[in-house]
């Protein structure tokens, strides 16, 4: 009689002990601090973008990583990147990118002036060439 008594308070420490799991689970794997990736790519280019969480209105870090279709990465003469607001016709200065090593290029500061729906132009110019990919990137307030 004494097992039936005792079944249910183990059953009950262990439903505890899962639910702390599982809360600290999400609180760990929230996604505010998960990174925001952007992909997008050119005629000869692929291009990742990566910001170190969500999209917010001010200064954001973006890592720009440049590779060709086959994921060799590509040293460019100059990555640049623009973001522009197109339901409101306004942009930011383009801002050019600093080499980090090949294929990573970093923009410490990127200004989004406000929240909403900016387009994120990245420019690889390379050998006299330049293409372009516009990533589409929602900012929070
Ligand atoms: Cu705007």
């Amino acid at each position: 009689m004494t097992e039936t008594r005792a079944l249910p308070r183990t059953r009950l420490l262990a439903a505890v002990a899962a639910a702390v799991v599982v809360v600290l689970l999400v609180v760990w794997l929230w996604p505010e601090d998960e990174p925001q990736e952007l992909t997008g790519g050119s005629d000869t280019y692929a291009v990742r973008v990566v910001l170190d969480g969500p999209a917010s209105v001010g200064d954001n870090a973006l890592l720009v990583e440049v590779t060709d279709h086959a994921g060799a990465p590509v040293t460019a003469d100059e990555v640049t990147v623009e973001p522009v607001m197109p339901g409101m016709g306004h942009a930011e200065p383009p801002a050019t990118a600093t080499a980090e090593a090949p294929g990573r290029y970093r923009v410490p500061a990127a200004h989004l002036s406000m929240a909403g729906t900016w387009e994120i132009t990245v420019t690889v110019r390379r050998a006299g060439a330049a293409e372009s990919t516009v990533l589409p990137l929602r900012v929070g307030n």
